[in-house]
């Protein structure tokens, strides 16, 4: 059955934001590719037999992308201390053992829960346990689900190593066009090298999309170019190492990636111009986490930095552990606030670009944007009154869509309706 959606707006989230007023799209039931996008009343006459929906307040866009998100970090409440990594690591690494007790299962399903009712239709699922991967794969979400490697300590990688290759072995038997296993390397401070060229060679022989933690933090920027600073005594305290100096240099982590077809680099805020153009140049995506930013490291990711570059900038909530919720729309709301000197619609734009097109660029999705034979994944959310009206321009509607949408009524993933 051909299926016919459309809205008073439709935001295709191509390059250039470009907004269809009075816009649908066309669908067949059950085949994952946009059949056309375009104007709502030239679709119902090319098919006059489709089924017809259409919301003359609403607001049509690609299913958003929340590109990093820990679905188990959840169990906790008002445990963790903010304003400083190191401190946020120490509160973390104290109450580790707690946050994966009982209930982590229904811990991940309000997580999936929290997707759906903010209008995400694929995530960027970094796992540290294997927790939430049959959660994840049963769920109605378009999953990227990245394995995590971590570990320093050259005694403990075999054990380490043999655990994330049968979670990534076990995760590869959920395999489907909504369940697409990966690789997670969780940063250059905590992981040895000889592991990460190992899932390095892996993920480039099996295509896998990779992805990092990256200059998350000063200490960690200190760490890397210096060997000094909190994580020397970090690393002193956690297994009194011996070797204790830095695995990598930010430019030689960066060159080891260089094989990786889908490369996304989380956080970010202390690379250099230096760095950003090697990022460039490695075809790599950033994935920005704006409320975890502003809690561990009291910082926003600058944009300047990626001005002359075709980077890719994609949105995450990060897990609970450096957050108040999982709301990719609460997410965009709070970055509204953290650019002043920003024009207001244009970064609204940007930012609606960010949880769509560049998030389905950053996690190598076939997806993130309305247009012709791309999958079947949008969002349609409805209002009380349109967003512009007769004789405005179209692009103010970006930043009200980010003001105040909540739920979207209705939520197709995959060609299937979720909500
Ligand atoms: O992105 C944030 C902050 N940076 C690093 N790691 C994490 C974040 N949220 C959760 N984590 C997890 C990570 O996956 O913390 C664990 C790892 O399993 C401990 S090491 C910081
Ligand atoms: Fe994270």
């Amino acid at each position: 059955m051909l299926q016919i959606f459309g809205a008073g707006l439709v935001f295709k989230c191509d390059e250039n934001f470009s907004i269809i007023h009075n816009g649908a799209i066309a669908f067949e039931e059950g085949q994952d590719s946009i059949i056309k996008v375009g104007d709502y009343k030239e679709l119902c006459a090319l098919y006059p037999h489709a089924q017809r929906t259409f919301l003359p307040n609403g607001v049509l866009l690609p299913a958003l992308i929340n590109a990093h998100i820990h679905f188990e970090f959840g169990a906790h409440f008002a445990e963790f201390s903010y304003g400083d990594f190191g401190v946020w690591l120490d509160s973390l690494m104290q109450k580790r053992d707690a946050l994966l007790g009982d209930g982590i299962e229904s811990i991940i399903t309000q997580g999936i829960k929290e997707q759906v009712e903010a209008g995400v239709g694929s995530v960027g699922a970094i796992s540290s346990y294997g927790n939430d991967m049959l959660p994840l794969a049963k769920s109605p979400l378009r999953v990227v689900y990245f394995n995590e490697a971590i570990g320093s300590n050259p005694s403990a990688i075999d054990f380490l190593y043999k655990n994330l290759i049968s979670r990534l072995e076990e995760s590869k038997t959920l395999a489907s066009s909504r369940f697409i296993p990966a690789l997670a390397l969780h940063s250059p401070y905590s992981l040895h090298p000889i592991m990460a060229q190992k899932l390095i060679t892996i993920a480039t022989q099996e295509n896998y999309p990779l992805s990092a933690h990256f200059l998350e933090s000063s200490h960690e920027r200190e760490w890397l170019t210096q060997s000094s600073g909190y994580f020397k005594g970090f690393f002193q305290r956690l297994a009194g190492l011996e070797s204790l100096k830095s695995f990598y240099t930010p430019q030689s982590f960066l060159e080891m990636l260089s094989p990786i077809k889908h490369l996304s680099l989380t956080h970010c805020l202390y690379i250099t111009e230096e760095e950003a153009r090697l990022i460039d140049k490695l075809g790599g995506a950033i994935i920005t986490c704006p409320r975890s930013n502003r809690l561990l490291n009291n910082r926003f990711f600058p944009h300047k930095l990626i001005r002359h570059t075709d980077i890719p900038l994609a949105i995450g909530t990060d897990g609970k552990s450096s957050n108040n919720n999982v709301n990719l729309l609460d997410e965009l709301r709070a970055s509204l606030y953290a650019y002043p000197n920003e024009d207001m619609n244009k970064l609204a734009c940007r930012l609606i670009l960010s949880a769509t097109l560049y998030g389905a660029k950053a996690l190598g999705l076939n997806n993130g944007t309305l247009q012709e034979g791309k999958s079947v994944d949008f969002a349609l959310f409805d209002f009380i009154k349109p967003l512009v009206s007769q004789g405005e321009a179209l692009s103010r509607s970006a930043l009200h869509f980010i003001l105040h949408s909540q739920k979207p009524s209705r939520l197709y993933i995959n060609t299937k309706a979720v909500l």
